[in-house]
């Protein structure tokens, strides 16, 4: 599979200049179901909702769990400006790993772990030398395809990495409206508010999953320092 066609429409005049070039720029890595690659296309193409329906495209990604010493977990707001899912409370950090030498490494998964490093320092200016591409733990691999608004959706294969490091940060306001971290008790009050749609909360497709099937227990491995004990990389778990 080659990249194909990228015919702009009216509609994208409106987007964000930043969202924009990496809509171009990023090039995401296709995979299929089992997670082989089968190619590359841009990430506009990607999150196009007729693309993803028409040929079935998939692409690899990403979400980074990032707990405190407090064992809190830390959520981000996206910012108005994304594309996709603007304004959506979600994990630490999401995004994809590139079609690049250094994020196409399958060994450790270290590809998908220097991405998390690349975009935990763009999206909430963590330097990269407190986040060590090896303290990034895979805990799993769900496959999940979401609409946003009409045009634009996600279906991906993605990797679960949890990491528990005291961090500072600068968040990037490209990329995040707010940050904050919460305990279990807090984040099951937020899932709630969501439910109830109050104060115009959502939470993002893909951390709904994860807090609906995972998160609980893997929280339970997170203060217990267990972390491996609940990895499992060899089932992708399709929800
Ligand atoms: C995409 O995240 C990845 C997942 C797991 C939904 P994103 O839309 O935040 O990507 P990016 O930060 O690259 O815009
Ligand atoms: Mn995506």
């Amino acid at each position: 599979v080659s990249s194909s066609t990228t015919i702009l429409t009216d509609a994208d005049s409106n987007m964000d200049a930043v969202q924009r070039r990496l809509m171009f720029e990023d090039e995401c890595i296709l995979v299929d179901a089992n997670d082989a690659v089968v190619g590359h296309d841009t990430k506009y193409n990607c999150h196009l909702m007729e693309k993803i329906q028409s040929e079935n495209l998939l692409h690899r990604a990403f979400s980074v769990f990032l707990f405190n010493s407090k064992y809190e977990l830390l959520l981000q707001q996206r910012s108005a400006t994304k594309v996709t899912f603007p304004l959506v409370w979600t994990n630490t950090c999401c995004s994809h790993p590139l079609y690049r030498e250094s994020e196409l490494i399958e060994e450790n998964y270290l590809g998908v772990r220097n991405a998390a490093q690349r975009k935990l320092l763009d999206e909430l200016g963590i330097p990269s030398d407190e986040l060590p591409v090896n303290e990034f733990i895979p805990l799993g691999r769900i496959l999940y395809k979401a609409p946003s608004d009409g045009k634009w959706g996600e279906h991906e294969l993605d990797y679960l990495l949890f990491i528990v490091r005291d961090v500072s940060m600068a968040p990037n306001p490209d990329e995040v409206a707010e940050v904050k971290y919460v305990n279990r008790e807090q984040l099951k009050e937020l899932v709630m508010k969501a439910d109830l749609g109050e104060e115009g909360l959502k939470l993002s497709p893909w951390f709904r999953i994860v807090v609906d099937n995972f998160l609980f227990k893997w929280w339970d491995h997170v203060e217990n320092g267990s972390l491996l004990e609940a990895c499992d990389m060899k089932t992708i778990h399709n929800l």
